[in-house]
């Protein structure tokens, strides 16, 4: 994975920066301190309060299959950050931009957000995977960073990620017939390690950080507490989502804002060519090539 300019970091120790280039991934106890906690767990509330009304999921509560009133069972919070502004502030200024920046460089392309809940008695497992084939981009640098609301042990189904697999093989996630399942066929799954996974359990305010390549996955939560894992994917600055392609262009409202100082370079890479590409006009300035080359003659 090649190096970003980083200088002084904000957040992780360069230690941390580098396990997380060679190994894909890396967990980092405590970052969260508990006015933030008590800020994103009070904002989480009024969606699982929110979530009572529903009987079935919509356009930003994804609902387990047993959801009742009484007993609420959301599955994720789709795009957090354009419902709430914690989530917000987190995700775009707060300590988890910081370490954003300290692994891509600064400034950095902000993708998307999700919060996934895993209740208690047996919440969903989540099947060995890699993020890239979801959302693909023009290069290899995304990565999420997953902050744990509350304590996470063995038990509960924490975040497991291959360590090296990032630089790996890509994995096909169809199966035979062609339908898209998201996970690892079972065959191919021989050509992971996974006695080397590692499970990444920490106290609440723990952030995960996993490379779009990492084979990563999560087990059904066993325990009698919920465990909410906030998640946002962040690229390089010069990174660019493949619409047309998978879930990017739902990404929500805020999909491709730049975080920290600095503006966005011109030049853009895809197969291995390098050229100076329009500004995005994708929330407007453009009307035809005929306006824009009038303009500008005059
Ligand atoms: O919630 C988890 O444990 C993992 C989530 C995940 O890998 C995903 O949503 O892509």
């Amino acid at each position: 994975m090649t190096a970003p300019s980083t200088s002084i970091l904000r957040r992780l120790t360069q230690a941390q920066v580098d396990q997380y280039r060679e190994r894909g991934f890396v967990l980092v106890e405590s970052v969260l301190d508990d006015e933030w906690l008590d800020r994103l767990r009070a904002a989480s509330n009024e969606f699982v309060e929110a979530s009572r009304a529903l009987t079935e999921s919509d356009a930003a509560l994804d609902l387990e299959p047993d959801h009742t009133a009484a007993e609420p069972r959301l599955r994720r919070l789709i795009n957090p950050v354009d419902r709430h502004p914690v989530f917000h502030e987190l995700a775009l200024n707060g300590p988890v931009a910081d370490i954003a920046l300290d692994l891509l460089g600064e400034p950095a392309r902000f993708h998307h957000s999700k919060l996934n809940y895993k209740w208690s008695g047996g919440g969903e497992a989540v099947e060995w995977h890699q993020d890239i084939q979801y959302w693909p981009h023009t290069d290899f640098t995304p990565l999420t960073i997953g902050v744990y609301l509350y304590d996470v042990d063995d038990e509960m189904g924490p975040m497991g990620v291959v360590p090296g697999s990032h630089t790996g093989e890509l994995f096909d996630l169809y199966d035979d017939a062609r339908r898209w399942t998201g996970s690892i066929r079972n065959d191919d799954l021989s050509r992971v390690d996974l006695d080397a996974v590692e499970w990444l359990t920490g106290p609440a305010g723990s952030v995960t950080v996993h490379n779009c390549g990492a084979v990563h996955g999560s087990t059904p939560n066993q325990s009698d507490r919920v465990r909410p894992l906030l998640l946002q994917t962040y690229s390089a600055v010069d990174s660019f989502p493949l619409l047309g392609v998978g879930a990017n262009g739902r990404t929500g409202g805020v999909s491709g804002t730049l975080i920290g100082d600095g503006a966005a370079p011109e030049t853009l890479t895809v197969n291995g060519r390098t050229m100076p590409a329009a500004p995005d006009w994708s929330r407007g300035g453009y009307t035809t090539i005929f306006d824009v080359q009038e303009a500008a003659r005059s």
